[in-house]
């Protein structure tokens, strides 16, 4: 018997930042930042933030918000898949909700950028672009000399998505 339970994608609240942190942690392809950093997007930038869920646990979380400096561009921070949902099209489900909010409305571009080893974040951006019917534009965004040695970062790599219709 196969059971299919729904995924529900929503806002976040301050209440989901905790899980949101242990979410990226337990998915291992991203930047861990602090626990209060995930909730002050859960609470700041709710509107630009989607949580994906299934039976009450966090699924999914994408973290965005519009560039202080260009309002037609949505930056796109992290776009985490738990482990146990990776191919299901979650990581592009949120970002289709984010832009129909009312808090997307006039963003015509998708920024983020993604490291050369997340090649599962890559691949999707540009399925979304082709979704989209527009391009997907890579620039050379946070070279490595950016991050301090110690921290070993791999460079980011800037994906433009746009312009969306
Ligand atoms: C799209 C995405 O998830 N980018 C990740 C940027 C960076 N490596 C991070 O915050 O983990």
């Amino acid at each position: 018997m196969i059971t299919e339970t729904a995924i529900c994608y929503r806002e976040p609240g301050t209440a989901d930042g905790m899980k949101v942190w242990q979410l990226i942690r337990q998915a291992g392809s991203l930047d861990v930042n602090s626990p209060y950093c995930y909730i002050m997007l859960c609470d700041y930038f709710r509107r630009t933030c989607v949580v994906a869920e299934e039976n009450g646990e966090t699924v999914g979380f994408l973290s965005a918000y519009r560039a202080p400096d260009r309002e037609d561009t949505l930056f796109i921070w992290q776009v985490a898949v738990a482990n146990t949902h990776r191919g299901r099209g979650l990581g592009k489900t949120m970002i289709k909700t984010v832009l129909e909010r009312e808090a997307c409305r006039g963003v015509r571009y998708l920024e983020t950028t993604v490291t050369p080893s997340n090649i599962a974040s890559r691949r999707m951006f540009f399925g979304l672009a082709a979704e989209l019917q527009t391009i997907c534009e890579s620039e050379q965004g946070y070279e490595e000399r950016f991050f301090p040695q110690e921290s070993r970062h791999e460079p980011e790599r800037l994906f433009r998505i746009g312009p969306l219709a």
